[in-house]
C-alpha cells in the first residue's frame, strides 16, 4: 500500500510502538475502534528488555493480542506493512533507537516523544531522516491525529474527549500547533465552529523539531481533502515566517487562519520562557505580536485576541461551505467504546458487588488497621500479642487480665517436647528434606481431636453439660454410656501424682485474675470423678484452656452470650493451640536443621508387622 507524500496516515495505516506504553497503546486501538478501523493502527511494540512476548488489549468489547518484539529487525521483517513508528524511548535513549529505526527504509515516518532531547541529538535525528526521507514529528510532543484514521500515542486525550471532538470522522480543517494541549483545545473549537479536524500536528515545543509548520502545512495544501489550514504558533523561533514566505509565494494558497500565543510577553519587564524550550523571544521578531502582525500583512487571517479565533474559524469555514468548497456530510452517531472498568469506577457510574467481604483489617489507607486501631497505636498503647490477637480474632480490645491470658495461653502451648505427635511430625518432615513451611504444616496437620485439638470440643462438652444441669457425675456417666471421650480430659503421661505444671499455672492465674471461672470449677470437679478412676485421667491443658475461655468469653463482659457461643461453635479456640504450638514446630525444624539431621527411617523391630490375615492365604490357596 503506498500513499501519497503529502498522506502519511490514512485508515490503514500500521505502526509499531516503542517502548511498553500499553496505556497510549490502548487509546490509540480505542480510537481505531471509534473510527470503524478494520485493522488496530499499532501492529506490536518494540522493547529492547524482558524478552520476546505477547500482551493483551481491548478491541472494542473484544480483546486482542499484540506482540512484543526485543528488535526493530524483527518487527520489520514480521510486520512489512508497517510505515510509522511512535518512539516512547526515553530522553537517553532515543537517539539510538531512532538511528535504527532510521536504518529500515520501509519506515516513513517517525514520532519522538521524549522531552529533554539534547539538541545535538535532534539536529543529527533531523539530519539522518531528511537523508533518508523520513518524517519525524517531535520531540517533546504527544504527537498529532488524523481524525478517522490515525492517532499518535496519547493525542487527542482520552476517548470522551475525542468523541467530544468528533475526532472519529475526519473534517476539512488541517492544522499545526506547537503542544498538545493547544492541539485538544482546537480540536474542540474546530468540532464546534467547523465540520472538524482533518489533520492536526504538534510539532513539539523544542528549539530544533524534526518537522515544522511548513512541512505539514505545505502537505495539507497538496492534499485536496483539505480544505482550510490552521496555524498556532507562539513567541519564540522564526518558524512562522517561513510560512509566511509560502504564502506570500503562493504556494499556499488555501485559507489559512493563524495565531501566535504568547502576546502577554509584552506585559513583562523581562523576557519570558514560557513552557516549552524554544518559546522565548530572542529577538523582536520573535514575539507574538510581531508575527501575528507580519501573518496579517502576509493574508493570513489573524483574529484581534485569542478569544476572537473561533469567530473567525467559523467565518472562514461558513464562506467555503458557501463556495461549495466544503460540502458537510451527514454525522454519524459516535460509536459507543466501552469505558475502562477502574476508570468508570473513579467516575462513580457503575457498581458491582464484592466477591467477599472482610471485617478484620484494612491496609488500603495511609497506615495499617486492625479492627479499626491504627498500628501505631497497637505500639503506642502497647497492646502486646494479645491484644493484637483479641482485636484480629474477636475485632475488639480486650480488658488486660484477657490479653494477659491470651499470652500466657500461647507460651504455654508453644511446645511440648519433640515427643508429642506435631513435632515428631515435624521432625520426620524436615529430616526428609522439606522446607520449613511444609514441615510446619506436617505438624499442625496432626492437630486433632485427641492431640491438641480438643479444645473446641471441651469447651462445648462442659459447658453444655454444665448448662443443663449435670452433676459432674452424671456428665462422667452419660460420656460412658454414650462410649465417648471427653475431650480435655486424660494424658499420656500427665497424671494426678505427675500433675501437668501448664495445668497448674493456668488455673493458678485464672482464680486470680477472672471475674468468675464457674466452668473451671465445673471441670475440676469433673476431674475428681475421673481420676478416681484413673488417675491420668486429669484436666488436661487442653481441656484447663478451653473451660477458662469459655469463662472469659461467658463473663468478661465483652462479649453477648450468643457472640460467647458462635466463638465456640466456629472452632476458635483451637486455634490458640494451633498458634502456639507454631512456635514449637517451627523450633523443631529449625533445630533438625541445624543438627543436619539426616533423612529418618524407622527402626523395623519397632514395627509389628503381620500379614497373617484371614484374605491373603485365601488367595494363595487358590493360586496354587
Ligand atoms: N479414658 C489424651 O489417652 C488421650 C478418656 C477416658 C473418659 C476421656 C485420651 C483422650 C480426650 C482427648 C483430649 C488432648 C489420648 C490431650 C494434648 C496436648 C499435649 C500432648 C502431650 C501437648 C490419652 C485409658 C482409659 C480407658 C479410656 C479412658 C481415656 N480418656 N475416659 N474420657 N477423655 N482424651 N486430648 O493415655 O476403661 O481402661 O478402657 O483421647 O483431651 O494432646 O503432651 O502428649 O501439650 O502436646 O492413651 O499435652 O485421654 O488412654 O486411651 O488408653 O484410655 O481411660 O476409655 O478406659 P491414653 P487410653 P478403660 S492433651
Amino acid at each position: 500500500h503506498t500513499r501519497p507524500s503529502y498522506r502519511p496516515f490514512d485508515a490503514t495505516t500500521r505502526s509499531f510502538v516503542y517502548g511498553l506504553q500499553p496505556r497510549a497503546i490502548q487509546g490509540m486501538l480505542d480510537f481505531d475502534y471509534s473510527c470503524g478501523r478494520q485493522v488496530p493502527s499499532v501492529a506490536a511494540m518494540i522493547y529492547p528488555f524482558g524478552g520476546h512476548h505477547i500482551q493483551k488489549f481491548y478491541w472494542g468489547t473484544k480483546e486482542t493480542l499484540l506482540p512484543v518484539y526485543t528488535t526493530v529487525e524483527e518487527a520489520v521483517k514480521k510486520h512489512p506493512d508497517v510505515d510509522v513508528v511512535v518512539n516512547f524511548a526515553s530522553s537517553r535513549s532515543v537517539y539510538s533507537s531512532t538511528q535504527e529505526i532510521l536504518g529500515f527504509p520501509q519506515i516513513k515516518v517517525i514520532a519522538i516523544i521524549a522531552e529533554g532531547v539534547p539538541e545535538r541529538h535532534a539536529r543529527e535525528i533531523l539530519h539522518m531522516a531528511k537523508a533518508k526521507g523520513v518524517l519525524i514529528i517531535g520531540p517533546a510532543t504527544v504527537g498529532g491525529i488524523k481524525p478517522g484514521c490515525f492517532k499518535i500515542g496519547n493525542s487527542g486525550g482520552m476517548m470522551d474527549n475525542i468523541i467530544a471532538s468528533k475526532l472519529y470522522r475526519p473534517g476539512s480543517v488541517g492544522y499545526v500547533s506547537k503542544s498538545g494541549g493547544m492541539s485538544n483545545e482546537l480540536n474542540n473549537i474546530l468540532s464546534l465552529y467547523t465540520n472538524g479536524t482533518y489533520e492536526g500536528i504538534a510539532i513539539g515545543g523544542d528549539r530544533y523539531p524534526g518537522s515544522t509548520f511548513i512541512d505539514h502545512l505545505l502537505r495539507y495544501e497538496q492534499d485536496p481533502e483539505c480544505k482550510m489550514l490552521v496555524l498556532l504558533g507562539e513567541v519564540g523561533g522564526i518558524e512562522e515566517y517561513r510560512v509566511i514566505d509560502a504564502v506570500k509565494a503562493g504556494v499556499i494558497k488555501k485559507p489559512i487562519v493563524a495565531w501566535a500565543i504568547g502576546t502577554c510577553a509584552k506585559m513583562f519587564s523581562t523576557e519570558v520562557q514560557f513552557g516549552h524550550a524554544g518559546s522565548m523571544a530572542n529577538s523582536e521578531l520573535e514575539t507574538a505580536d510581531a508575527k501575528n502582525r507580519a501573518m496579517r500583512a502576509a493574508g493570513f487571517i489573524v483574529p484581534e485576541t485569542f478569544e476572537d479565533l473561533p469567530a473567525v474559524l467559523k467565518e472562514t469555514y461558513d464562506a467555503l461551505v458557501a463556495k461549495g468548497t466544503i460540502r458537510p456530510q451527514p454525522e454519524r452517531e459516535p460509536p459507543v467504546i466501552p469505558m475502562d472498568y477502574k476508570w468508570a469506577q473513579e467516575l462513580g457510574l457503575i457498581r458491582k458487588p464484592a466477591a467477599f467481604i472482610s471485617t478484620i483489617s484494612d491496609e488500603r489507607g495511609q497506615e495499617l488497621l486492625y479492627a479499626g486501631m491504627r498500628i501505631s497505636d497497637v505500639f503506642k498503647e502497647d497492646i502486646g500479642l494479645g491484644g493484637v490477637v483479641s482485636l484480629l480474632w474477636f475485632k475488639r480490645r480486650l480488658p488486660q487480665w484477657a490479653t494477659k491470658f491470651i499470652e500466657m495461653v500461647l507460651m504455654l502451648t508453644a511446645d511440648h517436647g519433640p515427643a508429642v505427635s506435631g513435632a515428631m511430625n515435624t521432625i520426620v518432615a524436615t529430616r526428609a528434606g522439606k522446607d520449613l513451611i511444609s514441615s510446619l504444616a506436617s505438624g499442625l496437620l496432626t492437630i486433632g481431636s485427641r492431640f491438641g485439638g480438643a479444645l473446641d470440643e471441651a469447651a462445648s462438652m462442659f459447658s453444655n453439660a454444665r448448662d443443663t444441669g449435670l452433676t459432674p457425675r452424671e456428665f462422667v456417666d452419660q460420656a460412658r454410656k454414650a462410649n465417648k471421650l471427653i475431650s480435655g480430659i486424660g494424658h499420656k503421661i500427665k497424671s494426678v501424682n505427675n500433675p501437668d505444671l501448664r495445668v497448674e499455672l493456668v488455673k493458678e492465674y485464672v482464680t486470680k485474675h477472672f471475674p468468675s471461672h464457674s466452668l473451671l470449677d465445673y471441670a475440676l470437679a469433673v476431674e475428681k470423678v475421673t481420676t478416681a478412676k484413673k488417675d491420668t485421667l486429669i484436666l488436661n491443658v487442653d481441656g484447663c484452656i478451653a473451660v477458662c475461655f469459655v469463662d472469659l468469653l461467658r463473663d468478661s463482659g465483652a462479649f453477648t452470650p450468643e457472640e460467647a457461643d458462635e466463638y465456640i461453635k466456629i472452632g476458635t479456640l483451637n486455634g490458640l493451640f494451633v498458634l502456639g504450638r507454631s512456635i514449637g514446630f517451627i523450633g523443631h525444624h529449625l533445630d533438625q536443621k541445624r543438627l543436619r539431621a539426616p533423612l529418618y527411617r524407622h527402626p523395623a523391630d519397632d514395627i509389628f508387622i503381620n500379614m497373617a490375615d484371614l484374605s491373603q492365604p485365601r488367595v494363595l490357596s487358590k493360586i496354587h
